[in-house]
């Protein structure tokens, strides 16, 4: 066995002190640089898969810097730097105050287009009303300025607050032209969904500095949230720009069947709970529901049958692994797997389950700098994992 670094960075910081509304966050060490690879069959050939690094305690997204350090989000509340080798560097200090229950917590992480000029990150993630026993989902913008936020501002929160840790989203995605997709969940009140007056339940589009473009679909109209994209969603987990059309892809959780990947367009209405794939967990139908199909209301771009319980999602695009190339990943977490998809255009033309023999739950991907796939796995003891399609 070859000579291995191993680097034990035991965090001292006491995130429980910033918490609110749960039990506060159990500090873990994250082992780094084990450097442990497998091989793994695939129909495009041989995988290799290496663990960068390891006791992640529930991590939600993963985030490149422009110099290749890297943003891991725990969902109990701490924000993970590590550098362009996954050795643990820092717990970023600063972060606003985190309602962690149940869903809830910190969720995802995203890079400011402009980076390199505004140091600016953002966060999405679980905001607790004043009594601290509700919660919305909120985004937080700051300046990362060494080890710690600068300048953070809260610059989108649901209002009301209806969640007690169910169903909050979120994942966080620039469209490359000036605005910031944040996909929600409806925190378990299924019919807020179709509420236009409510933000659980809806894909919104903000400018980057948190307030409505003007061009959004329901801007001036009475009654009507201006932040709303498009509604009727259930739990959207994954978020993508197509980097072919620019079009913002997302990927949704559905009850008991009835996963769904989405295109959603501006104004339009994706069902939920009216219509959908999926029946209750005890076998039931959802109450509201009246069929797969109804006039208003889109079909999903995409559905599974059999919830594979869709995280998050990255396109592939690069050269690097020309085998993956045009390809759409998706983590599955009940599914335990690496979802697959080729493309024919948008049309989803093949499926293929990568790595379901480890059992692992998949939180989140992400192509990496270096053209290599990057996972995050669930869990409280969670890996950061990088996968190369060798036999290519
Ligand atoms: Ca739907």
């Amino acid at each position: 066995m070859r000579a291995m670094a191993l680097v034990v960075m035991v965090l001292l910081a006491t995130a429980g002190c910033r918490l609110d509304g749960g039990a506060p966050a159990r500090p873990q060490p994250v082992v780094s640089g084990t450097g442990q690879a497998a091989l793994a069959a695939s129909e495009r050939g041989e995988v290799r898969i290496v663990e960068l690094a390891s006791g992640f305690n529930n991590p939600w997204g993963l985030a490149f810097l422009p110099d290749r350090r890297m943003l891991v989000t725990e969902r109990p509340g701490r924000l993970l730097l590590l550098d362009a080798d996954a050795r643990l560097v820092a717990e970023i200090g600063g972060l606003p105050s985190i309602f962690v229950d149940g869903q809830a917590g910190l969720l995802d992480v995203a890079v400011a287009p402009d980076f390199e000029r505004s140091q600016a990150i953002y966060l999405s993630y679980a905001k607790s009303n004043l009594r601290g026993n509700l919660a919305g989902t909120a985004v937080y913008r700051a300046r990362l300025v060494d080890h710690a936020l600068a300048d953070g501002e809260v610059i989108y929160e649901q209002e009301p607050k209806l969640s007690s840790g169910t169903h909050v989203g979120s994942r966080l995605v620039f469209d490359g032209d000036g605005h910031l997709f944040v996909t929600q969940g409806e925190n378990n009140k299924r019919p807020t969904a179709q509420d236009l007056d409510k933000l659980q339940g809806k894909l919104v589009r903000l400018n980057l500095d948190g307030s409505v473009p003007a061009d959004n679909p329901f801007v001036g109209r009475a009654g009507v949230r201006p932040e709303i994209w498009s509604y009727g969603h259930r739990n959207m987990q994954g978020a993508a720009l197509n980097p072919w059309t620019r079009q913002l892809w997302t990927s949704e959780h559905g009850p008991f069947g009835g996963d769904e990947i989405n295109i959603p367009l501006p104004g339009r209405n994706y069902g939920w709970p009216i219509i959908t794939y999926g029946i209750n967990y005890d076998g039931k139908p959802i109450p509201e529901a009246i069929g797969t199909a109804a006039a208003g209301m889109e079909q999903p771009h995409h559905y599974w049958k059999v919830s594979p319980a869709l995280s998050g999602m990255a396109f592939y695009a690069s050269d690097r692994m020309p085998g993956w190339n045009g390809n759409l990943f998706l983590g599955a977490l009940a599914g335990s797997s690496l979802i697959r998809l080729e493309l024919d255009g948008d049309r989803i033309v093949h499926e293929e389950r990568l790595l379901g023999d480890r059992g692992e739950r998949i939180r989140d991907v992400r192509q990496g700098p270096d053209g290599l796939l990057y996972l995050l796995t669930d869990g409280v003891s969670a890996k950061l994992l990088r996968l190369e399609l060798v036999g290519d």
